[in-house]
């Protein structure tokens, strides 16, 4: 039998091998809905494994968290969605003897090597759109089933995948023979391809209208295991859980005039359609219409972009192919991988991975009403912030524009705030913003949500000092020359911060006091670029 993703099957089997012969395993993941989606993965397949585990996630995996982990008993610790761009430093506690790390990650590796490696970069796969964390993760989840099949029928002898023999001989045990050797949905993992679909989603891999490569074989495991469903619909966000005007008035990555941001021109072009959208006085889901209905609303969406002058290519990002969770509820979040990709964000964003984790695992009473109110939390403090901006205005340098929001928006968020403010009254489109928030912000706005019930402990009074700088710009710019990563890295670094990213939108940390300085340094390069 072979895993999902070929090129890393020998890899994915060398790492399951060393789990299964571990007493104990630290698993460490990144905190967004790629890395909480990773996290759960590993999580399922440990267990369902026999494998003792606990759970850490991390924001970054810097050298002191790493050296947290170097510091905890565990032999072995199994990093997810992060690791690889980290493993000069992992390394050395490698070499030290602290553990031995297994790496299931999708980010550029740093110029270090070792032995548990799974990273579809090492094996010319493209880490950014073909495989996420959680793909890597589900590759090793899929190896791990394998290599534990195969130990669980004690001694006898097997034939690897590479045509030799194998004995059992690691300490992999399971339920998973229970029923008797049918190679189930559940026994070999495969159930486990939903989440990666959620990973891969959060991770924008499906930007160009539908997930490929390596992606695209994960997605067929999920569909014949009976957990994903696919086809083409409309490409809008909120397919489970809009009611039908605010799914139209907010989807606005194709701007249609007349609809888009408009609430009564929504409804407008609702009602003149000759359909029964509404049930019991509610206006239904997308979600909820039939195959027609779906068609006649569709069609005469594109027949009302073609008369407003909307670009073909933008029509044609009209629709797109959606990943449908089939075991989850209709008109759930969870049901759709975009909209179940964007609560863990939400979870995520407000440090509550337990939160994020609890849902991916199943837990749906808790865990998801929790999750729920943090999504709604965060779009309170996302308009709030936009109204904040819009309101108290923004700096007008040469060819930027920016913000300082202080402790009065989290810091987790200013740049989503920055990036929706342009185009409102006194914030241009034309150049980019930048947006500068207290890190120690994060914490008074968390208390204020009532959400982040426990203290942070580690050092609050380092943090103080750094402020956050998050930059935005549009895809226009980008084309006139536009490259906010290195206008972060060398504006941050010349006033002594550190920054990147990508070039439509980036982030650095700058120490507090020096953010004019900044500004002055980013509007130069900014020039240079735009010239
Ligand atoms: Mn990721």
């Amino acid at each position: 039998m072979t895993g999902p993703v070929p090129e890393l099957e020998d890899r994915a089997i060398a790492c399951a091998e060393h789990l299964c012969d571990c007493d104990r395993v630290l698993l460490a993941s990144h905190i967004d809905a790629d890395g909480l989606t990773s996290a759960a993965i590993a999580a399922q397949t440990l267990e369902r494994a026999g494998v003792p585990f606990e759970t850490v996630f991390e924001k970054q995996l810097d050298e002191d968290v790493i050296a947290g982990i170097a510091a905890t008993e565990y032999d072995t610790v199994l990093f997810t969605d992060f690791g690889s761009g980290q493993l000069d430093v992992i390394g050395e506690h490698e070499d030290a003897g602290a553990f031995t790390p297994v790496i299931a990650d999708h980010h550029q590796p740093a110029d270090r090597e070792t032995e548990f490696h799974l990273n579809p970069l090492l094996f010319g796969i493209n880490g950014a759109s073909e495989l996420s964390g959680a793909g890597a993760s589900y590759v090793l989840a899929r190896a791990l089933a394998e290599v534990a099949d195969e130990t669980a029928d004690s001694g006898e002898t097997v034939t690897a995948a590479d045509g030799g023999e194998r004995t059992g001989s690691s300490r992999c045990s399971s339920e998973r023979r229970s029923d008797g050797g049918t190679a189930t949905a559940r026994t070999d993992n495969r159930d486990l391809a939903a989440l990666a679909v959620v990973g891969a989603v959060g991770d924008m891999q499906d930007s160009e209208g539908e997930l490929h490569g390596a992606n695209a074989k994960i997605v067929a495991e999920g569909v014949e295991a009976g957990v994903v469903e696919t086809g083409k619909d409309l490409a809008l966000y909120g397919k489970q859980t809009r009611p039908l005007p605010k799914f139209l008035e907010y989807a606005t990555d194709v701007y249609i005039p007349g609809i888009s941001n408009d609430q009564s021109g929504a409804l407008r072009f609702l009602d003149e359609l000759d359909l029964d959208l509404k049930s019991d006085g509610e206006w239904r889901c997308w979600a909820a219409l039939t195959s027609e209905e779906k068609q006649t609303v569709a069609s005469a969406l594109v027949k009302r972009a073609v008369s407003r002058g909307v670009p073909a290519t933008k029509i044609d990002q009209l629709v797109g192919t959606s990943y449908v969770l089939s075991a989850e509820p209709v008109g759930t979040e969870l049901r759709d991988a975009s909209e179940f990709s964007t609560l863990l964000n939400a979870t995520a964003r407000y440090d509550r991975a337990d939160v994020g984790l609890g849902v991916c695992l199943g837990n749906r009473e808790g865990a998801l009403e929790r999750a729920r109110t943090l999504l709604r939390n965060h779009r309170r403090n996302l308009s709030e912030g936009i109204d904040l901006v819009t309101t108290e205005g923004v700096t007008q340098e040469e060819h930027v524009q920016w913000f300082h929001a202080g402790d009065r928006i989290r810091e987790t968020i200013v740049g989503i705030v920055a990036g929706m403010a342009m185009g409102n009254d006194g914030v241009s489109r034309s150049k980019p913003i930048f947006a500068f928030a207290e890190k120690s912000a994060e914490r008074s706005s968390a208390n204020q949500s009532g959400e982040a019930a426990e203290e942070k402990t580690d050092g609050d009074d380092e943090a103080d000092e750094e402020i956050k700088v998050s930059a935005r710009g549009t895809h226009s710019l980008v084309r006139k020359g536009l490259d906010l990563s290195q206008v972060m890295g060398e504006a941050s670094r010349a006033v002594g911060g550190d920054g990147g990213g990508h070039d439509v939108a980036a982030g650095a940390t700058v120490p507090a006091g020096r953010e004019e300085e900044f500004v002055e340094r980013a509007d130069e390069i900014v020039g240079e670029q735009l010239s």
